[in-house]
């Protein structure tokens, strides 16, 4: 018989935290949760979105008693401006992650350390792309798809070819709204020109070129991210795993891996588990070698190699006050720069490999696709001889972890579904089961949890109570980033958690074998969710717009943030937010991105930083679609 579940609860996570936190104080370092009350209360002209560093004549702050900054700008031109600016570095992070998946298939043979994994999603995208295949090596099609992929960076002219998975009627309103995107820098280019001191004023127009930039990342950048990723990576299917602190482990050499690129991890990995180097480890008195993922690198890997996962964004320095981490390796995003001076605390060494992020206090090895193996190589033996250097004073690990499925692509879920009893349903690969379980109302709808975390509200508490009241209103969640992190620390990827759900919504998680809060993957793989609810208009026969579905970021912090929920709106889904997007010193802004995009794409934003009033909010909002549809 299988033990009872119980759910982590936020109270013994905190916990858990606090005991890390006297760790910290022994060594001497300062955490996030001393930082944050340095920096509180935060300057609330910056807060709401009026403070313009744009020029050298400013900056310029909006007060009632100075209502424009010097060039006669307003709030809402400021607010517009910076809103958009915070939707082009989303963009940019997110697109640049995913031209470098591309490049690695560009640089990808047969004899390299990059290949095609998954051949058939290759020759799925070079159909799609009119790329021949007929009778062609592999390794050709490999690259001239790549070469097609990157080109969509920067192409002269033309429309993103991605857009071309959305329905029919998104891409009439992109195109009749003006934003259906182009390549991709030149929508990013675009939009810091709008916003250069002296053009765009307006904050309709900078909305929509937000809405436009979003879209070059979520149905451009990062949908070439996922893409790549699965056909170098292998499409992730589902897989179990753990998650939270507990995943560390004593007796073994401990590497972190963090970030979001997985070219370094999957290296890492690969290199880690040879024979050689686990006899290696064995050699300092370990037992072996335990890779643990952190932040989105933790969903990429847990995703395809069943890697275990530390946590999210704000439990990387908490991994490291355990003291038993003898290497933490990154590539790019979400980085604490306190990781530098914090490891220095510590016997743990902290390797940068990206020239897109260079951290003080980190030996910086940079990892190409002809060195890769030699770069992970030296970082997994240098763990290895550190094994011997902890400092058993300073050793404590949190016991608390929990089972954890993963490895739910669209691939994923559809074979999921296909086990699912409905015989009078005798086709395959398709959403229809789902549909029908909506249809019956024996699930309500689904909710895609996306986002960070971010000291603003109490970490992981919004995450994990909104998942919880959702399940147990039979609504399913799909998850990624930071809110797919938070469901495994509190046990709601693992499989028992259904007992957290409602009637129907555990008889259908029984019937197929599923958690009731799907793990989709990293930030960028919100592409998939993109994909996911475009599969299930389709089947349905249905606008996007009217599908019982909805985003939600309860807790984000990031500038991607506001990239995925751009173009999620522009996908005609509500999306949910717990964290004001910085914009309320401007009516006209306020009203824009919460109901004046419902007239142009359908949906908008929900904005509510009180979690129990948000998931009320979520909850009627599907009722509501439930409603129009006569469901
Ligand atoms: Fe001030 Fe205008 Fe310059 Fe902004 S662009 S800093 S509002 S003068
Ligand atoms: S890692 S962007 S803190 S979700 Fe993708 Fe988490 Fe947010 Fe980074």
């Amino acid at each position: 018989m299988s033990e009872e579940f119980v759910s982590t609860s936020v109270e013994q996570m905190e916990a858990d935290a606090e005991r890390l936190h006297l760790t910290a104080e022994q060594v001497g370092i300062d955490t996030w949760q001393d930082r944050v009350k340095n920096q509180t209360p935060h300057c609330k002209i910056g807060e709401s979105g009026v403070c313009c560093r744009i020029c050298a004549m400013g900056p310029c702050r909006i007060t009632p008693k100075s209502p424009k900054g010097i060039c006669g700008a307003t709030a809402d031109t400021i607010a517009g401006r910076n809103y958009l600016r915070m939707a082009a570095g989303g963009a940019s992070a997110h697109s640049d992650h995913g031209r470098e998946c591309v490049w690695k298939l560009y640089d990808a043979t047969e004899d390299g350390y990059y290949h095609v994994t998954d051949a058939t999603k290759l020759l799925n995208l070079a159909k799609e792309w009119n790329i021949p295949t007929e009778g062609r090596d592999m390794y050709d099609i490999a690259h001239e798809v790549a070469e097609a992929g990157l080109n969509e960076y920067g192409k002269i002219k033309g429309y993103q070819r991605w857009t071309e998975r959305a329905t029919e009627e998104r891409r009439e309103v992109w195109n009749e709204l003006g934003i259906l995107p182009r390549a991709v820098d030149r929508e990013v280019v675009t939009a810091m020109h709008m916003t250069h001191m002296g053009c765009t004023a307006d904050a309709e127009a900078l909305v929509k070129q937000s809405l436009r930039t979003g879209l070059a990342d979520g149905w451009g950048g990062s949908m070439a991210g996922t893409e790549f990723s699965d056909i170098l990576y292998g499409t992730p299917m589902p897989k179990e795993t753990e998650g939270n602190l507990g995943v560390l482990d004593k007796e073994m050499v401990n590497i972190i891996c963090h970030g979001h690129d997985p070219a370094v991890s999957e290296m890492i990995v690969l290199v880690s588990e040879t024979k050689e180097m686990q006899a290696y480890a064995r050699s300092f008195g370990a037992k072996g070698i335990n890779i643990v993922g952190l932040c989105c690198t933790a969903n990429e890997i847990a995703m395809r190699h069943g890697v275990k996962m530390a946590g999210n964004f704000l439990q990387q320095e908490n991994a490291l006050l355990t003291g038993v981490v003898e290497a933490i390796v990154v590539d790019v995003q979400c980085i604490f720069p306190n990781i530098g001076p914090l490891s220095e605390c510590f016997h743990t060494k902290f390797y940068t490999t990206s020239p897109i992020a260079r951290i003080p206090y980190s030996e910086y090895l940079q990892l190409t696709s002809e060195n890769a193996k030699e770069v992970a190589t030296t970082i997994v033996k240098s763990a290895c001889e550190n094994f011997k250097n902890r400092d058993e004073s300073k050793i404590f690990i949190p016991e608390h972890k929990h089972k954890a499925s993963v490895g739910y692509s669209c691939e994923g879920i559809r074979s999921r579904l296909d086990t699912v009893t409905n015989s009078h349903l005798d086709e395959l690969d398709t959403y229809k089961p789902l549909i029908e379980c909506v249809r019956s109302g024996v699930i309500r709808g689904a909710v895609a949890m996306v986002g960070c975390n971010n000291p603003k509200v109490r970490p992981d508490y919004s995450h994990i109570e909104i998942m919880k009241k959702l399940i147990e209103n039979d609504i399913v969640i799909v998850a990624t980033g930071c809110a797919a992190q938070a469901a495994s620390k509190a046990g709601l990827l693992d499989k028992r958690a259904k007992v957290l759900c409602g009637e129907g919504l555990r008889r259908v998680c029984t019937l197929a074998d599923i958690p009731p809060v799907l793990h989709m993957g990293s930030c960028v793989d919100i592409s998939r969710m993109m994909m996911l609810v475009t599969g299930i208009a389709k089947d349905w026969g249905i606008k996007t717009t009217e599908l019982p579905v909805v985003g939600c970021a309860p807790e984000w912090m990031s500038e991607k943030a506001v990239s995925i929920a751009n173009y999620v709106v522009a996908t005609g889904i509500d999306t949910y937010l717990g964290i004001d997007p910085l914009v309320g010193g401007s009516e006209q802004m306020m009203n824009l991105i919460t109901n004046g995009t419902k007239d142009w794409v359908g949906a908008g934003y929900v904005i509510n930083t009180d979690p129990d009033e948000l998931v009320k909010a979520i909850i009627e909002g599907i009722e509501k679609k439930r409603d129009a549809l006569g469901i």
